[in-house]
Formats: structure tokens, C-alpha cells, sequence
């Protein structure tokens, strides 16, 4: 094996956006995307052309640098870049001198044949989140990684890879914090000083460039801004996507569907969503609908409607090999399919049999899938489901020699789920006129947010898969994925009754709330578990009903700033030691305002940890003072969440559904403190592009403990809010009460507590 070690600067000049530092081996390019984010390429291969599936941003012109002997250095508002030129290494400063980041002074970044890999100096008290969906503890520190999207099935909370990669992680030390994103879509490894006790992490891929955006800003919040700034954020999310989702592998036929559709509203629990899983195609053939269980897809999805439900069905990436099948035919005929390096179509069998997998890196074909769905809008789905798309195919690895577009298999592996998502979305975006469509993928990598929403795959009808649920969405919700759920109950097995009731209680704090469960395995929905269950479940429900005011104005600041809705604790109490504890790395933000500690099914207590602040456990008001542990009672009817003190949070009364108008009054919980707080509070139409030309109704509601106001501030844009009038429900002041009605207006509206 071949081992070459970056050597010392030759050479420097600049040559458009990049700084071009020539060494014996290699060459590395250097270009600043806004003051705190800075990119160094070291490359082989500058030959190469530059492109990236992730980032959708380009590098400022200017690249002021200055060079004495030892040093060449770039500066910019907010990160200093000191670049030592013999041997060539980078350190990363803030811009008052501190080291946030540095190489391994020793070993830098090396070859070893084509594989790349980076070694990091390691800081004592450092540690490491992030990387998208990856098992193990929300401190990755002595823990190594593999990014390579897998179908998991079966995964545990220690298994690696899952099906997503998300090659981008934040260090935090010495009140510091720095993101670090290696923009390479090969096999990649992550090592947090998980295999030597020497004082270095390391990181790198299988070939390919060390490629990577490094982000400067001082705290957690801000990286994943400038994250999500340079990789998109993700649209708002169609209003019915919030509500409650039911699925099943599978409803087996409309009218299965149909009934469990009509029993949520007999039984009045609120819900929005039905899913067909593969069992609605004939013979498992992309865009068709079995023709005697699925007969009128149109009369059937009607129906649906006529509840107010909306449907989402799924589609794999494998076509059926058969003759007269339109995606197949056209697929051969047009040259569609990913091929062996003599033009044969690539083989490989999944549901559906012998299949031949889209070419989705090629705009034709992306454009031809997308066209397809027409099969499935034209009756009116509104939501896809893209499975399979690591993507899976029964019993093998597909041939590493497999060829996407001019690249081969292990090159594009990794990106292959998200320009499945990519085709999805423009092709249905396009189809559905002006309505949002919603896209759920299983694998995925940096930017899917801009196109998809993502579930955690397979999971586990079990307590550790509770948690592991929690901590895999906190950590999706990192790398920019803010629309992110888990199989609520748990994919395989059957959970008991009380797994049942409190994974329901923790699903309405998930972004995405949806009950699926594996083929064969006992019915889930919230009515199989007895009627005091029921009651239970339906109270989850209805409590995130009540809660989506709150949820859709989180969503609109995701879209504004990537700022994810479940939030760990690592985002805002980040040099706080005792949050990464075991006991309490699965609890999180939800939103602004609420902290969520998930439980365990068989403890009916547990201990929590509240962070800097004043708290209120949300069911009862009960105060709690922060930076401190404490033990609380968690039955299976009241999940322990708690809320900051001075937070605001909109609510309103359950519907049956988000199509429901409701009652037309907007629920301001005001939760006394001793600061000035606010919130933004969002609203559209929840299903049309309009709001991006300004149909939204915004305002800034900001509480005032001192003079003891609340100030609803003029409303801006051209939504008519659905609320007329607004209601103040106060909690831990003097007098503690709901108050009258008053009318909701645009203007400024002061109210006096
Ligand atoms: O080989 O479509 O993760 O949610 O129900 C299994 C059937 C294929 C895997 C997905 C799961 C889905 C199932 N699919």
C-alpha cells in the first residue's frame, strides 16, 4: 500500500474563488463562503471536476490572505485560517486568537492508495454530536463511524451504518464550537478517539478529495444556521403532514383503508394521514394500482377525502422486468437504467422480482420518474413514500463496478435515496399544481432537507428503541433534517399496551407522528390496545392537535433559520456537562419552549435533568429550578414535559382533523419568568406555494414580566389568520385563570395581566 502524507507548500496563488496552495502530492484549494464558513479541498485530482450534491452555495471572489515565511493566513469578520507551510497543516482560530480546531501537527491528512483521511488534534474535555442518524450516545466521543446508506433492517441501538449519511459533526470544547462537514460521498469513517488513546480524532473516505466546509460561528445554534444556509433548509411542510399518520404494512385493500379511516372519526381521535405500503401496486410495479383491491383508486382516495384524510403511498427505486410495463419499457427503450460497464442494465431483485434500478443522477431521468407519479396524483395522492433506496436489493452488494451516469456504484451509493427524493419532489411539485407535496425517504445525505422529509427505517418494538428514536431524530434534526420521525410503536415485533401508550405520548413531541408496524404483525392502531389505552392514545393525539399552532410557527423558524424542532440539548446548553450524561442525553427541546424527557415504558419515575432556567412541568405547573437533577413521577398519562419559564405558547382547541376550521380561537399560554421573551408566530394556508408570495399572517408576541404585558405586535402579510378571537391562559401568576375572549385583529393587540 502506497502511503503519501501531505507535504509542504510549493506554491500559492489564487485562481478565481479558491486559493491554490501546490504541494509535491497534491493541491489544496482554499475558499470562503461567508465569514464563517471556510472550505479547504485537499485534492489529488484537481483535474476533477468540482461539484457537490449538497451544497447549493458559491464561495465570495476575495480571498484576502496574508504569507510570511512559516504561515500563510486567511482571515475574515469571524474565523481565522492559519495555514503552516511546511509541513502543510490547517488551524482554525477565533478571531481574538483562540484555537478552535486544528490537524494533528504530526500526521495531518494522508493517502493510503486512493483513501484520504484527515487526523485531528483532540481536545481534553472535547466532545462530538451530530452525524445525522447514527446509533450510540449523543456524545460521540470513543465512538467510530461508517457512513455507507444501508438497509438496516434489524438495527440495534448500537448498529452502524443505518441508511442515511450525514458526514458533518460539531465539536464543542473549552466554551467553543466549530462544525466540521466532509463533502464526500464515498464509503466514509469517522473515528472520535474511539481507537487509540492518542490525542487525535480521525476521518476520511475511500477515495475522493478531503473536502470539507468548516464553520466557525461561536455556538451550536448558529453552525447549523450557517449549515443549513450553505446545504438549504427545508420548505414548510403541508399542514396534514403534522397531523397524526397511520400506516401499515399493509392495508390490503381500499376499502381496509376506508374503514380504519371512518373508525378514527367514530371513535373521534383525530387524524389526518392513511398510508398504502407496497401491497396497493399490482405485482409490486411502481405507479400502478392492483387492479381488485385497489379497483378505482380515484373513487377510493374521494372517500378519503370526504374524511379528511389525506393519502401517501409508497414507491421503490426497482423496476419490474417485464415486458409491457410502461416504466420498464420506456426505461430499456431510453437507456434509463444503471448499467455494468458493457451497457447491460444492472439486475438486481427486490419486491417486485428481477429489477432493473433508475439512473437518478441523469436530469432525464429524473424528470421521467417524477412525470410517472402522474399515475398516483391523477387520483390524488398527495404524499410519497420512497423506500428502499439505499438502495436495498435482496441478498447482495450491488456490484461495486455498477455504473450511475459516469460514476460507478461506490462513488454515488450514498447520494443515491436523496436524488430519488430530489426526482420525487420536482416531478410532484410540478404535478400537484401549487399544493405542497410531502416526500418521506429512508436514505438520505447533506441537503435531502431541501426535497424530503426522513423516518428513522426499521426500528424495534421495544423500550431501547424508544430511546434510541428520540436521540436518532435529535441528531437528524443537527445535519439540517427538521421533518423526521420513527415508527411509532416499533416496526418489528409487537409492543405491549403500555409501550403502546407511551410511545404515542412521546410521538405527539416528534416532528412527524406516524403508527407503523410490519406485515403480519398484530393490528396497531390507537383502538387495539383496550378502551382505557384508547383513551390514553387518543389523549397524545389530541394533545398534538392542541399543540400544532406552536408546531407550525417551530416549522416556519426551521425554514427560516434550519433551526430543527426537536432540539437536543446540546444546541443551547452546550458546555453544560451534565446533558451528555447517559441519564439524559435523550432529552430535548421541543421547540422553544418545551422540554421533553422520554421514559421508559416499565419506569412509571425517572430522573430528569432541567438545564439554566426556571421550569414548569407542563401537566401540572409545578415549579422546578434548573441546573439541577431531579426525580418526578412519569406515569404512562403524563409523560414528564416541562416549560421554560417566560415561554409563550400558541395553542388552540383539538380538531378531528387539520382540514377542520376548529373553534376559531388562538390559545396564548403565557408561563410566568423573570426576562422579556417572544415568539414568532407563523400561519398560511398550510397547503399552497402562496405564502412565498408573502400569503402568511406573522407577528412577533413578545411577554413583558416587569410591566406585566403581553404585546401581540401588528400582524405582517396577506394570510387572514383562521383565528378570530384570542384567548390569555396564564400560568404561575397570582391569580392563575383563563381569560376572556377578546377579537383577534392584525393590529397591535396589548393585553395587560
Ligand atoms: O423490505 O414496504 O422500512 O417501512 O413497511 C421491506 C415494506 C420494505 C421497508 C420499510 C418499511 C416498509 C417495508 N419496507
Amino acid at each position: 500500500m502506497q502511503f503519501h502524507s501531505l507535504s509542504s507548500l510549493q506554491s500559492i496563488h489564487q485562481q478565481n474563488n479558491k486559493l491554490i496552495i501546490k504541494t509535491a502530492e497534491a493541491e489544496a484549494q482554499v475558499s470562503i463562503y461567508s465569514p464563517g464558513i471556510i472550505r479547504v479541498n485537499i485534492t489529488q485530482h484537481p483535474e476533477n471536476k468540482d461539484e457537490s450534491f449538497a451544497v447549493i452555495r458559491e464561495p465570495v471572489t476575495e480571498i484576502p490572505y496574508q504569507e510570511t515565511e512559516q504561515e500563510v493566513t486567511i482571515s475574515t469578520t469571524a474565523l481565522v485560517l492559519r495555514i503552516n507551510k511546511s509541513p502543510l497543516r490547517f488551524s482554525f482560530y477565533t478571531t481574538d486568537g483562540k484555537l478552535i480546531s486544528r490537524d494533528d501537527e504530526r500526521f495531518g491528512t494522508n493517502w493510503q492508495n486512493s483513501r484520504v483521511t484527515n487526523y485531528r488534534e483532540l481536545r481534553p474535555d472535547e466532545k462530538f454530536i451530530g452525524l445525522g442518524e447514527k446509533a450510540g450516545n449523543l456524545n460521540r466521543r470513543g465512538s467510530q463511524y461508517v457512513n455507507w446508506n444501508t438497509d438496516a433492517v434489524d438495527y440495534g441501538p448500537k448498529t452502524d451504518p443505518l441508511y442515511e449519511s450525514f458526514p458533518f459533526f460539531i465539536g464543542v470544547h473549552s466554551q467553543l464550537a466549530y462544525g466540521y462537514f466532509l463533502d464526500n460521498t464515498h464509503k466514509s469513517y469517522f473515528d472520535f478517539a474511539a481507537s487509540t488513546d492518542d490525542q487525535f480524532i480521525w476521518l476520511g473516505a475511500d477515495d475522493g478529495d478531503l473536502n470539507y466546509y468548516f464553520f466557525g460561528a461561536p455556538t451550536v445554534a448558529e453552525i447549523i444556521k450557517d449549515y443549513t444556509w450553505l446545504t438549504g433548509r427545508m420548505e414548510m411542510p403541508p399542514l396534514w403532514s403534522l397531523g397524526y399518520q397511520q400506516c401499515r404494512w399493509s392495508y390490503m385493500s381500499a376499502q381496509e383503508v376506508l374503514d380504519v379511516a371512518q373508525k378514527f372519526r367514530d371513535l373521534n381521535i383525530p387524524a389526518d394521514v392513511m398510508y398504502c405500503d407496497i401491497d396497493y401496486m399490482q405485482d409490486f410495479k411502481i405507479f400502478t394500482w392492483n387492479q381488485e383491491t385497489f379497483a378505482q383508486p380515484a373513487e377510493f382516495i374521494a372517500k378519503l377525502k370526504a374524511l379528511n384524510f389525506k393519502l401517501v403511498t409508497i414507491v421503490d427505486p426497482g423496476i419490474k422486468i417485464e415486458k409491457g410495463y410502461q416504466q420498464y419499457d420506456e426505461g430499456v427503450e431510453r437507456g434509463y437504467f444503471a448499467t455494468y460497464p458493457n451497457g447491460e442494465n444492472y439486475t438486481g431483485e427486490v419486491w417486485p422480482g428481477r429489477c432493473h434500478f433508475p439512473d437518478f443522477f441523469r436530469e432525464d431521468v429524473r424528470e421521467w420518474w417524477g412525470a410517472a407519479f402522474q399515475a398516483l396524483t391523477e387520483p390524488g395522492v398527495e404524499g410519497f413514500w420512497n423506500d428502499m433506496n439505499e438502495p436495498a436489493v435482496w441478498n447482495q452488494n450491488i456490484p461495486w463496478m455498477v455504473k450511475f451516469g459516469d460514476k460507478f456504484m461506490p462513488e454515488v451509493r450514498n447520494v443515491y435515496g436523496m436524488e430519488m427524493a430530489r426526482a420525487t419532489y420536482d416531478g410532484t411539485r410540478k404535478l400537484l399544481g401549487n399544493k405542497r407535496p410531502f416526500v418521506l425517504t429512508r436514505a438520505a445525505y447533506c441537503g435531502t432537507q431541501r426535497y424530503s422529509a426522513v423516518w428513522t427505517g426499521d426500528n424495534t418494538a421495544n423500550d431501547d428503541h424508544l430511546l434510541l428514536g428520540a436521540r436518532l431524530v435529535n441528531s437528524l434534526g443537527i445535519t439540517g433534517m427538521a421533518m423526521v420521525g420513527v415508527d411509532i410503536g416499533g416496526f418489528s415485533g409487537n409492543p405491549t399496551p403500555e409501550l403502546m401508550v407511551r410511545w404515542n405520548s412521546l410521538g405527539t413531541y416528534t416532528p412527524m407522528y406516524r403508527n407503523h408496524a410490519i406485515r403480519f404483525s398484530e393490528y396497531r392502531e390507537p383502538w387495539q390496545y383496550g378502551t382505557d389505552n384508547m383513551e390514553l392514545i387518543k389523549k397524545s393525539i389530541e394533545q398534538r392537535y392542541r399543540l400544532l399552532p406552536y408546531l407550525y410557527s417551530t416549522f416556519h423558524e426551521s425554514s427560516q433559520s434550519g433551526m430543527p424542532v426537536c432540539r437536543t440539548l446540546a444546541i443551547t446548553y452546550t458546555h453544560d456537562e451534565l446533558i451528555y450524561h447517559e441519564d439524559y442525553q435523550n432529552q430535548f427541546m421541543f421547540g422553544d419552549a418545551l422540554l421533553v424527557a422520554p421514559v421508559i415504558s416499565t419506569s412509571l419515575t425517572t430522573t430528569v435533568y432541567l438545564p439554566q432556567g426556571n421550569w414548569y412541568r407542563l401537566s401540572s405547573n409545578e415549579t422546578f429550578e434548573g441546573q439541577k437533577e431531579y426525580t418526578v413521577s412519569a406515569p404512562l398519562h403524563d409523560l414528564p414535559v416541562f416549560v421554560k419559564a417566560g415561554s409563550i405558547i400558541p395553542m388552540q382547541n383539538f380538531t378531528q382533523s387539520t382540514q377542520d376550521n376548529g373553534d376559531g380561537v388562538l390559545q396564548l399560554n403565557i408561563w410566568n419568568g423573570d426576562a422579556i421573551t417572544s415568539l414568532a408566530y407563523y400561519e398560511d394556508d398550510g397547503v399552497s406555494y402562496d405564502y412565498e408570495q408573502g400569503n402568511y399572517h406573522k407577528r412577533t408576541i413578545t411577554f413583558n414580566p416587569l410591566s406585566k404585558t403581553v404585546k401581540l405586535l401588528k400582524a405582517e402579510g396577506d394570510y387572514n389568520s383562521r383565528f378570530r378571537q384570542v384567548q390569555f391562559i396564564l400560568h404561575g401568576f397570582e391569580n392563575q385563570s383563563e381569560l376572556d375572549l377578546i377579537n383577534y385583529t392584525n393590529e397591535e393587540i396589548t393585553f395587560q395581566i
